[in-house]
């Protein structure tokens, strides 16, 4: 039998990291996963332990409800919510929790994600999501801002993202090689 690509497999994998999660990542559908699981690497590579949940406002409400209503009591510190289209998740979970929620604008097939990106960001004043970019960029760094808040209360943390930082730096030549 020939061997499963690893991408194959990690799509179908349930995602988890160790230890009690404190950061929620949700998000709209199973289709937002390859842009969200981005979000998931950055915070596996600084070691902070996360969740991953398929939360849709519209086809799951009730699990959304549920969802944004007892993170905080389950310990949870930050929700980083990915949708696309008219993307209401960040926003109607950032009214329904204490929390900080960062939003990720999925990259959409009939708008390429502007229209997930209009939705999450024009927030009218008093229920704030932090809007992050447009597709993979942004779930990347909604983890690692995620992490960098948590770090303001967490040393080893800290040293942590400053050696990712430190290593990310180091990889940048002067000069381009030809490839
Ligand atoms: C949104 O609709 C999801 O966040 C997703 O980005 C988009 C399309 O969902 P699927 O039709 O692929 O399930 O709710």
């Amino acid at each position: 039998m020939a061997a499963k690509k690893p991408d194959a497999k990690r799509a179908k994998a349930p995602a988890k990291s160790k230890g009690k999660p404190l950061v929620g990542i949700i998000m709209g559908s199973q289709s937002d996963w390859p842009t969200m699981r981005h979000a998931a690497d950055a915070l596996d590579a600084l070691g902070v332990p996360y969740e991953a949940r398929i939360v849709s406002a519209h086809r799951t409400p009730e699990r959304m409800f549920d969802y944004a209503k007892s993170a905080k009591g389950r310990g949870l510190k930050i929700i980083i919510a990915g949708a696309g289209g008219a993307a209401h998740l960040p926003g109607m979970t950032a009214s329904l929790t204490p929390l900080p929620v960062f939003g990720v604008p999925v990259q959409s097939k009939a708008l390429s994600g502007e229209d997930s990106l209009l939705s999450i960001v024009q927030m009218p004043g008093g229920i704030p999501v932090g809007t992050l970019a447009i597709g993979e960029a942004g779930a990347k760094n909604a983890g690692l801002l995620a992490a960098a808040v948590l770090a303001l209360s967490d040393e080893a943390l800290a040293k942590r993202l400053d050696a990712y930082r430190a290593k990310q730096t180091d990889s940048v030549g002067l000069s381009p090689e030809e490839r």
